[in-house]
């Protein structure tokens, strides 16, 4: 087999043509991965991807003194504000009950620093079940399907390396007991070497790819399904779908489907919402919403200069609090008019140790960082939404995400965190649970979202003075 002569006009001009360096020494399979990968680049994109983020200096940074914060609806404080805000849940309500909202769950990631084999949603992180990460989403999204009388359809983004084995688990699992679920596989970018842009090879008939991002949802969600079926968009729209609920599988305290936080979107007819949390040091690790010129924007930890981080207010408080932890509302609208071309989300650049094949065909270790990746951000939708709402919420009860395999950020934060909540969840309905002296609970606890998704629904099942002193899984 030989490449077509419009293809290696097309490497050439690009000075990508050592893409098919070892062609002659490669079988027929290997040719066709080899050419299938090649063909599908754009080649365009990448060439202004390296000239703008790898030879040019685009900052993602704005000029420190247009940076202000934003507004937000704060924690109800007082009876009134709370009483309102169940108000308000009243509409979110309305919406799942009409069957509106869908639910979209990102997990395409590596999980590189939690050094698990496999995808992160299968983790066991349940503190006494051992329940998945996709096993207490799950059954958080069947229970509110009951609740509020629709099934809600989930929508699971994979990378083109961990969606086979997601659907096995899924599949193992009899789909948690879901009666809608839909997998869907994001798209690859191409790493590229740091000095020169030009694209690495990873073994002698394969590029260097890995997923573009978050923020490759967008597309991803538009494209035809894999037998040219309809895509996930055209089929939420046939379902009468108008809302999505987005949220990223590390987190398993994510109140989906949040009926108060619904309600405030729809309220506010906002394309695009955020839940924050406060942050409480500067170099916390989220993304942080701000307004540039008056503009709503969110800037990345990772490009937060020190100097913004750290500024405060007269009381001692951050300015720049409004964490992102990831958990969002799109009006299907919205997001299909993002996927329509006329407007796209920027990449950014990481730049990162990514191993390649030389030119005389050995595979290289990089003991520093040699190449750039391009990545797309779902939150840099914000400054497009032509409406949208900033909702607080309390990180003990909605964020302890798994992250590392030690410290903070971990199975062993995230466990602890959650016996925590159940145990106020308990106390609140009615229990006692015995404390150690310092008021932490000593032992795991947890409860099926099939069994309470919540401590009133949890009233209602056990029964008043119910005494725990010792590890306990509640579930149907
Ligand atoms: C993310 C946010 C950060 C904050 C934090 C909260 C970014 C860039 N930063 O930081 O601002 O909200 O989360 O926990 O998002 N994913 C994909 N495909 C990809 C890349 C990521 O599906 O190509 C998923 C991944 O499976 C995970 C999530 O996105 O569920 C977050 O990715 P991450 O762990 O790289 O982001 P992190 O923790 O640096």
């Amino acid at each position: 087999m030989q490449p077509d002569s419009a293809l290696l006009a097309r490497l050439a001009r690009h000075r990508q043509d050592h893409l098919l360096r070892f062609w002659n020494d490669l079988d027929e399979p290997a040719q066709a991965q080899l050419l299938a990968q090649v063909s599908a680049m754009d080649f365009e994109r990448i060439d202004n991807l390296v000239a703008k983020l790898v030879r040019g200096s685009e900052s993602s940074v704005p000029p420190i003194e247009s940076v202000g914060p934003v507004e937000v609806f704060g924690l109800p404080q007082t009876d009134a504000e709370r009483s309102a805000r169940r108000l308000v849940a009243e509409i979110g309500h309305d919406a799942l009950s009409r069957g509106e909202v869908a639910v979209v769950l990102v997990a395409g990631g590596s999980g590189t620093r939690l050094g698990f084999e496999g995808p992160k949603g299968t983790y066991p992180i349940g503190p006494v079940s051992g329940a998945s990460l996709f096993q207490i989403h799950a059954e958080k999204i069947v229970a509110l399907g009951r609740r509020f009388g629709r099934p809600i359809p989930l929508y699971v983004m994979t990378s083109p390396e961990n969606n086979d084995i997601t659907q096995q688990f899924f599949d193992d699992n009899n789909r948690f007991g879901l009666s809608h679920l839909r997998l869907f596989v994001q798209g690859n970018m191409p790493a590229v070497d740091s000095e020169t842009g030009r694209v690495l090879l990873a073994t002698n008939d394969g590029l260097a790819l890995s997923p573009d991002g978050h923020g490759g949802t967008i597309a991803a969600l538009n494209a035809k399904g894999p037998d040219g079926g309809p895509s996930c968009f055209d089929e939420m729209a046939s379902l009468g779908i108008k809302t999505l609920f987005y949220f990223q599988v590390d987190n398993p305290l994510v109140k989906i489907a949040d009926p108060a936080f619904l309600g405030l979107h729809l309220q506010a007819k906002a394309e695009m919402s955020f839940k924050v949390i406060e942050k409480v040091r500067p170099d916390e690790k989220v993304g942080v919403v701000v307004t540039v010129d008056g503009m709503p924007q969110v800037i990345e930890y990772s490009d937060l200069p020190a100097e913004l981080a750290e500024r405060r207010e007269p009381d001692g408080r951050l300015q720049l609090w409004a964490g992102s932890i990831a958990i969002h509302l799109f009006e299907l609208a919205f997001l299909q008019r993002l996927a329509s071309g006329e407007i796209s989300l920027p990449f950014h650049r990481a730049l990162k140790k990514v191993p390649y094949v030389n030119e005389a065909g050995e595979l290289v270790q990089p003991s520093a960082p040699n190449a750039v990746k391009f990545e797309q951000f779902i939150f840099d939708a914000l400054p497009l939404a032509a409406r949208y709402t900033l909702v607080e919420t309390d990180r003990k009860v909605e964020f302890e995400p798994l992250k590392n395999a030690t410290g903070p950020d971990s199975p062993a934060t995230v466990r602890a965190r959650m016996s925590e909540n159940f145990a106020e969840w308990l106390e609140t309905a009615g229990a006692t649970v015995a404390r150690a002296s310092d008021g932490s609970v000593p032992f795991g606890l947890e409860i099926s979202p099939l069994f309470a998704l919540d401590a009133n629904e949890l009233k209602t099942k056990i029964a008043p003075g119910t005494h725990i002193e010792k590890s306990i899984y509640l579930r149907p």
